[in-house]
Parts: C-alpha cells; structure tokens; sequence
C-alpha cells in the first residue's frame, strides 16, 4: 500500500504527478494548511515537521519531497526516471531536484505573504518585492538550463515531476514575458497524461488570481 499525505496544490503535487508517472497504485489522504491538523500528533509522527508532502510507503513513512522522489525512483528502476548512481547525468538530475526546492521556499514565502497572512496589514511589500527578485533570478537560470533541452536533465525524467509545483506558482509572481522557454516547458508538462491525472485526482490549487501584482512599498508597515 502507498498513500500520499497531499494537500491541492501543494509539493505533494510533485510526488502525485510522479506516481502517476510511475504508474503505481496508490492513495490519497488529503489535509488542509489551515485547519492546524499538520501540527496533530497524528500527522507528526508521518512528518516531524508537520509539512506536506508525507508518503507512506514499503511500511514506513517518508517526508520531504525530494527524498520521496529520490527513494521512489531509487526502489522502483524499471520505471527508468532517474539515472542510476555512475551515470553521467545522475548529478545533472541531483542539483535539479535540489533546484526545485530552492526555487519552492521563495514560492512558499510569496504564497505566504501574497494569499496566507492575515491581516493583509501585516504583508510586507518590501520582502515581497526582494522574493520576487529573488524568484526572478531562479527563473532566468532555468530560462538558460532550458535553451535545447525538452526536459530538465535532456530526457524526461523525476527532476522535471519536482518541478510540478513550481510549474503552476512562478507565473503567478513574475510575468511569462522574457521566459519563452519556460512557457514552452510548461506546455510540454500540460500535455503529458499522466500530469493531466495528477492535477484531476489533486484538486483545485489555491490561486484565486492567474497574476499577483506587487502592493505599492508605501503600503509598508511597522
Ligand atoms: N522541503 C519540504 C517542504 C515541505 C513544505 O513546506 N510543505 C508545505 C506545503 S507546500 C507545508 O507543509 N507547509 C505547512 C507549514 O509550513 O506549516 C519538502 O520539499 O517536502
């Protein structure tokens, strides 16, 4: 049995996008980032943090996206999305896993400040402006990485399943203007079946809004 602890829209996206890939069976359990049960005992004892995404799986329980990502396509070859140890792309496809989640916790942090925090009083369009910046630096370094490449490491592999959280967040942030080749990458994602089931059995993402402006910095508080 394999159960993903999920929320929609969330990095468990990542791990969802990749079981489908994988063509595993599996289940969902689906929690909320509001209601405090990520902080339950319950949930703490799958994820010490009290973060999402959880998987449950070979009888134990695994956080952290990219270790599940690792450790699914380190258990299961035969699936061939990740290039074995040795192999001359294995840290090709390392430092773009890893790159997925350094881009993620500035999306987090602008997830936060744009669409979490209450009272909007407390946002921080100084810190939202310097994550935008910040984001946009990311950004152009995969607008690089990606000039003659489908998929992140060459061929379609679980690197690019890490990016399914971050495919649906940037240009929310940063305008797609100057990124054709992330647009691009982003339409090869869409089209893929098994990215089209994940975001159907995944349910609606947060975003209310296709494009979050920046407040103006004389909104600044404190
Ligand atoms: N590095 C972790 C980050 C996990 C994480 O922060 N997940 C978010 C949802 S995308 C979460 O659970 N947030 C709840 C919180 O911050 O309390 C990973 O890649 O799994």
């Amino acid at each position: 049995m394999i159960r993903l602890h999920h929320i929609p829209g969330a990095r468990s996206m990542r791990v969802l996008w990749l079981l489908e890939e994988m063509g595993l069976d599996y289940e969902l359990q689906t929690w909320s980032l509001t209601d405090g049960s990520l902080r339950s005992p319950e949930f703490r004892e799958l994820s010490p943090a009290g973060r999402i995404p959880a998987l449950e799986v070979d009888g134990r329980s695994i956080f952290e996206s990219g270790a599940i990502v690792e450790y699914l396509t380190e258990t299961r070859p035969e699936a061939g999305l990740a290039p074995v140890t040795g192999e001359p792309t294995r840290a090709d496809f390392l430092e773009w896993v890893h790159f997925a989640e350094t881009q993620g916790n500035i999306l987090q942090s602008l997830n936060i400040q744009h669409i979490f925090l209450r009272p909007p009083e407390a946002r921080s369009p100084a810190m939202m402006a310097l994550e935008t910046k910040r984001l946009g630096v990311t950004m152009k370094a995969l607008e690089a990485h990606l000039v003659g490449r489908d998929w992140m490491i060459g061929t379609f592999s679980a690197a690019d399943c890490m990016m399914g959280f971050n495919i649906d967040a940037m240009f929310r942030f940063v305008p797609r203007e100057g990124f054709p080749n992330i647009s691009a990458y982003r339409d090869r994602i869409e089209e893929r079946p098994a990215y089209q089931r994940a975001v159907e059995k995944g349910g609606a993402s947060m975003y209310a809004q296709d494009f979050y402006e920046l407040p103006p910095m004389e909104q600044t508080h404190g």
